[in-house]
């Protein structure tokens, strides 16, 4: 039954004996149901309705957190650093068109609501912000820092990224003139050749080597203790790299990866050590861009250590239009022939992306976003494999700077042989997208880092220990282009499929029912 500890601190209070509030945690005993679908030999399916009992808790005291950017003086970690402070100072700025006031637009955590339930005198949904639905780290509070193997300070750095509005950096200027990016690792081989000449600021040494890795971590320590930190979540958004070939013996699993490390192999990339350092100093480690940073060792390690991993590539605005249009189409039983996804942007990332192996790395990324709808639909594409033509084109144009423009055809078969033709232009302020979605993966993240869980039987006994989710965060999806999942486990790109993973799962942590927008309460009277 609920205690008497102290709910003041939180939005609402589920009154279901299922939940229980102590000083410290929330705790909810949640009946998970699926279905379980076995096809017969005579081709019909069985289906059986499964319960599975299980115990969240989630610690409620919120931590002091620190978040570390790798590729921080870049326009991805210029624009999120100053939007942070924009905000932790409640700046205003005059622009052409009038005074702005610092938001946080475009975090799924800061911006969005969820529904709560029906208020039953009004009948109506009551919404409250997703970040009221459980103890989370506000933005703010968020102490900022990181890597580049540019050694510009944060204000020079936020006027090359040329994104932020002269009179929005006269304001930050001089406070993120004292932030300098610590030396990272550059191994010229993974990015491309055009970036070597930002290069200023590396540590010694052009391939994996356990220095570096310890460097890192070390790294790492003296952040947390320098500023105070409970916590610290390491953020790659630092360049696109090459692949890293897979190559057995090298990266094929932990002990062999951290051999690569320790005899420099030079198939290890730098996300890799980064992955490998945060992993060993059990930091969550997030990839916001599309290489294989985690490569087969690394995710075994990651298991080893229980220690929490999510990619892979930010997911902000052309893909993300693409994986709720194609949605959209697929499940209105429309059949999506192709897509063709042009852009052309003049950032850095453009200019590194402008190299053939790195923007390999973004193509496949890209490319992969549509295959779950398509395969869960074999009325429309009923052949084995079959799927629409899918083409990604990245095109440098400097003079556009960081306002991508994105124009995708979406072409489809409609009733009786016609043709639907979509045509979509996107003009994209990337590092705007980029910036919110950033936070959102260390909220989150850090959230998980505070769930516990345990199975129970029917009868209600606990049947394992408490221990935390998968070190794969596959629950960070909604941010990214190409989510990361356990080892064998299935990939969902949909956007509503995701937002509705994350939702329903706050949800159970609460004790509350998965929200299935069937509305009967408005339909049955
Ligand atoms: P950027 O090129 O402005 O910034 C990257 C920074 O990383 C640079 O300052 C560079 O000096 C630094 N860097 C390169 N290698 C490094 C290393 N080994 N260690 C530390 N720093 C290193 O790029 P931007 O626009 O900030 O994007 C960052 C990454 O995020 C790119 O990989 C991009 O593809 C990815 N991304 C960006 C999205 C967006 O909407 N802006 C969306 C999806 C992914
Ligand atoms: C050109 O596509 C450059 C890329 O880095 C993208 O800007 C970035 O990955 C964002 O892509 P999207 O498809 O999520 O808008």
């Amino acid at each position: 039954g609920i205690s008497s500890h102290p709910v003041s601190d939180l939005l609402f209070k589920n009154t279901s004996p299922n939940v229980l509030y102590t000083n410290d945690e929330i705790r909810s005993r949640y009946t998970y149901r699926t279905t379980s679908v076995t096809k017969q030999s005579n081709g019909q399916y069985q289906v059986t309705p499964k319960a599975q009992l299980y115990d969240f808790k989630v610690g409620r005291k919120v931590p002091k957190v620190g978040m570390m950017l790798v590729g921080w003086g870049g326009n991805n970690g210029t624009t999120v650093t100053a939007g942070i402070m924009a905000n932790r100072r409640n700046m205003t700025w005059e622009t052409r068109e009038g005074p702005r006031a610092a938001n946080y637009y475009g975090s799924v955590v800061m911006g969005s609501t969820m529904k709560l339930g029906t208020d039953p005198e009004t009948n109506k949904d009551v919404n409250i912000p997703l970040n009221q639905v459980l103890p989370i780290v506000h933005p703010n509070d968020l102490v900022v820092g990181g890597w580049d193997i540019s050694g510009m300070n944060m204000a020079e750095a936020m006027d090359r990224a040329a994104v932020l509005e002269p009179t929005l950096k006269a304001q930050l200027k001089k406070e993120m003139s004292y932030m300098v990016p610590l030396p990272s690792i550059y191994y010229p081989d993974f990015i491309a050749a055009n970036q070597e000449d930002r290069a200023d600021n590396v540590l010694e040494g052009s391939k994996a080597c356990m220095a570096h890795v310890d460097k890192i971590r070390s790294d790492i320590k003296d952040f947390k203790a320098k500023n105070g930190l409970d916590k610290v979540i390491v953020q790659w958004t630092a360049n696109t790299e090459r692949y890293a070939d897979l190559i057995e013996g090298v990266n094929d699993t932990a002990d062999n990866l951290l051999k690569a490390i320790e005899t420099g192999h030079e198939e290890v990339s730098p996300s890799t050590v980064f992955a490998v350092a945060c992993i060993l100093e059990q930091v969550p480690f997030i990839n916001g861009s599309p290489q294989n940073t985690f490569v087969p060792g690394a995710i075994e390690l990651a298991e080893r250590h229980d220690a929490f991993i999510g990619g892979d590539d930010f997911k902000s605005g052309q893909t993300k239009m693409k994986s709720a249009l194609v949605d959209f189409m697929i499940n209105a039983g429309i059949k999506l022939t192709s897509i063709a996804s042009y852009n052309h942007l003049g950032n850095n990332d453009g200019k590194n992306l402008n190299s053939h192996k790195q923007f390999r790395s973004k193509e496949i990324s890209k490319s992969n976003v549509v295959d779950d709808m398509v395969e869960a639909n074999h009325v429309l594409y009923p052949e084995r494999g079959e799927k629409p033509d899918h083409c990604v084109v990245i095109k440098y144009m400097p003079a556009v700077g960081d306002n991508k423009r994105a124009l995708d055809e979406y072409y489809a078969e409609i009733f009786m042989g016609g043709h639907q033709t979509i045509s979509l232009f996107n003009v994209c302020e990337d590092s705007l997208l980029a910036s919110p979605l950033i936070i959102d993966l260390v909220l989150i993240a850090e959230l998980m880092t505070r769930v516990q869980w345990r199975s129970c039987s029917e009868d209600g006994a606990a049947t394992t220990e408490y221990k935390g989710f998968h070190s794969v965060l596959s629950i960070l999806s909604y941010m990214l282009k190409a989510p990361l999942t356990p080892p064998g486990t299935p990939v969902v790109n949909a956007l509503a499929k995701q937002r509705a993973a994350l939702t329903n799962i706050f949800r159970a942590f609460v004790g509350l029912e998965p929200e299935s927008d069937m509305s009967l309460e408005h339909k049955l009277f």
